[in-house]
């Protein structure tokens, strides 16, 4: 019933029907049941050309079921595929994604209850397409995720990214059909989002980035042309706001907000947090997030709330207690990351858990806590040491569950598979913080959630997000070469985290989708466990 070998979508759908024969999309004509699908079969066709090298006439409207030999309907599918659980960063219901392809010799018809759901489908027609050389096998695809919140966390800070490579970053998640992209906008090093009130957090704040690269920041309409170029691919923005730590930009801005020293664990972990016993710290908080809430549309708003060292714990959580529902005033929910838990969360509010450091639990993973000098030695013991009760806590506040642990889902681990090109492997070296164990593809793909969230209900995981910081990187290429092709294995383990598929099966995929990520321009890691073509 199922055949691998001639469907090599990725991520893997939830059911294929195999049939006999195939239809070329060489000659297809696209139509649409109604003109609000006309922008999703126009970027199906831009999709088609970039990726496969196709190009097909303008879309028409065809109420009339019989017209087109490609069509894009919009109407219910009955669900066959699976259930889709967690929780949407749109607000919308998990089931927004379920679609059926149904491919004969005459045609494809794409249907869906949603526009989203279609875009899904097309998406996967675009692969099936670009690796068939234009033909695609006959059958039936019924496809759902099972995970609701599929996204990427990306440090905007440590290096500058401009709009368009954002947008290329963009493209990637959305040929990978992973729904979010959560932008981590400010830390220490940088104050990336203009905030009109305060608008010494991007004339000074955002002047420079790590490693003494430049700076650089989003306006208002940079940030609205990104929350729009992903809509448009049915990706949700979640906007960062790090807080009450890694705040040293802003300080450097407005040094009476808190407290900013210099800590001899060196530039990673400097001591850096805003003070909620200062009146005007509030002041601050309410006009920035009320900034940002104006301009995202996303029903989430993410305050960081990680790694506070040198902060005391009952200030920690006094600011968080204040800081909620402060954004819950502005209609927004709140995400935070897994230290936020040891306040005063409920079910709320998204939890992003990542501190998985095997250093903590006696495995063989080397954590920061290694890298860093006696001053703040005993916070980390204090801070990292807690971590072990997180995912009790978050079970017994009853938050929704966010699953970033850092050794599948920190995509700046450097590379544990030798390159096949020798410019690479002269890279590997640099790319990546080197404190972190290497990783190689086969181990990233290999992740089981069910033994991850310990006693916290299944049905409150809200979703799976990786995380790309940029310490390391230098230059798009730099990113590129993280990004991919470890993206491809967190989208398996987000769209199907009971059922992932074998090594040897990711691997064939992979090797197969390079040639869709060479016309797009994009570079990728040429891991030796690969045979790419
Ligand atoms: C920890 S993950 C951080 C980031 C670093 C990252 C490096 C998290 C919430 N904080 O500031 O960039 O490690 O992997």
């Amino acid at each position: 019933m199922e055949d691998g070998s001639r469907n090599r979508i990725i991520p893997v759908p939830a059911a294929v029907m195999q049939g006999s024969g195939a239809f070329g999309l060489q000659s297809a004509v696209l139509s649409v049941s109604e003109a609000a699908l006309l922008p999703h079969a126009e970027r199906f066709r831009g999709d088609l050309a970039t990726y496969a090298g196709l190009e097909l006439p303008s879309p028409t409207v065809e109420p009339d079921a019989s017209g087109g030999s490609v069509r894009l309907e919009l109407g219910a599918v009955e669900r066959t595929a699976r259930r889709t659980r967690g929780v949407r960063a749109d607000g919308a219901s998990p089931d927004t994604e379920v679609h059926r392809i149904v491919i004969d010799e005459a045609g494809v018809t794409v249907r869906g209850a949603s526009e989203e759901a279609i875009g899904r489908g097309l998406t996967s027609l675009v692969q099936l397409a670009a690796l068939g050389g234009g033909v695609v096998p006959c059958g039936t695809i019924d496809d759902a995720p099972e995970l609701a919140w599929r996204g990427l966390s990306l440090d905007v800070v440590r290096r500058f990214l401009p709009v368009d490579e954002v947008k290329r970053v963009i493209d990637v998640l959305a040929l990978h059909k992973l729904n979010v992209l959560h932008l981590h906008l400010t830390d220490n090093e940088g104050w990336r989002l203009h905030i009109d009130a305060w608008p010494r957090l991007t004339e000074v704040g955002a002047t420079g980035a790590a490693a003494g690269r430049p700076g650089g920041f989003y306006t208002h309409d940079d940030f609205t042309e990104l929350v729009e170029y992903a809509s448009e691919r049915f990706v949700t923005i979640v906007p960062e706001i790090d807080m009450p730590g890694h705040v040293a930009a802003a300080l450097t801005a407005y040094p009476q907000l808190g407290v900013s020293r210099p800590s001899s664990a060196g530039s990673l972990l400097p001591v850096a947090y805003l003070d909620p016993n200062v009146e005007e710290t509030w002041r601050f908080v309410e006009d920035v997030l009320r900034e940002v809430a104006a301009i995202s549309p996303a029903p989430y708003l993410h305050l960081g709330g990680d790694e506070t060292f040198g902060m005391d714990h009952d200030d920690y959580v006094a600011f968080v207690d204040r800081a909620i529902p402060i954004v819950k005033g502005l209609g927004k929910r709140v995400v935070g990351w897994q230290e936020m838990c040891r306040a005063g969360v409920g079910p709320d509010e998204v939890i992003q858990y990542w501190i998985d450091f095997a250093s903590l639990t006696g495995g063989d993973e080397a954590g920061p806590a290694d890298a860093i000098p006696s001053e703040v030695r005993d916070q980390l013991a204090a801070h990292f040491g807690e971590a072990f009760s997180d995912l009790a806590r978050i079970a017994e506040k009853r938050s929704r569950l966010l699953l970033s642990p850092t050794s599948t889902f920190y995509l700046d681990h450097p590379h544990g598979d030798p390159s096949t090109d020798p410019a690479q492997e002269e890279r590997r070296s640099r790319l990546g913080l080197q404190f972190y164990p290497a990783r190689s593809l086969e181990a990233m793909a290999d992740w089981d959630l069910s033994s991850a969230i310990g006693d916290v209900d299944p049905d409150a995981v809200a979703g799976i997000e990786a995380a790309l910081w940029c310490e390391t990187v230098e230059t798009s290429d730099d990113l590129q070469l993280l990004l991919l092709p470890r993206i491809a294995g967190v989208a398996e383990l987000a769209w199907n985290p009971s059922r992932r598929p074998a090594w040897s099966d990711h691997r064939t995929r992979l090797a197969e989708h390079s040639s869709m990520w060479h016309r797009a321009g994009w570079s990728w890691f040429r891991a030796a466990s690969v045979d790419w073509p």
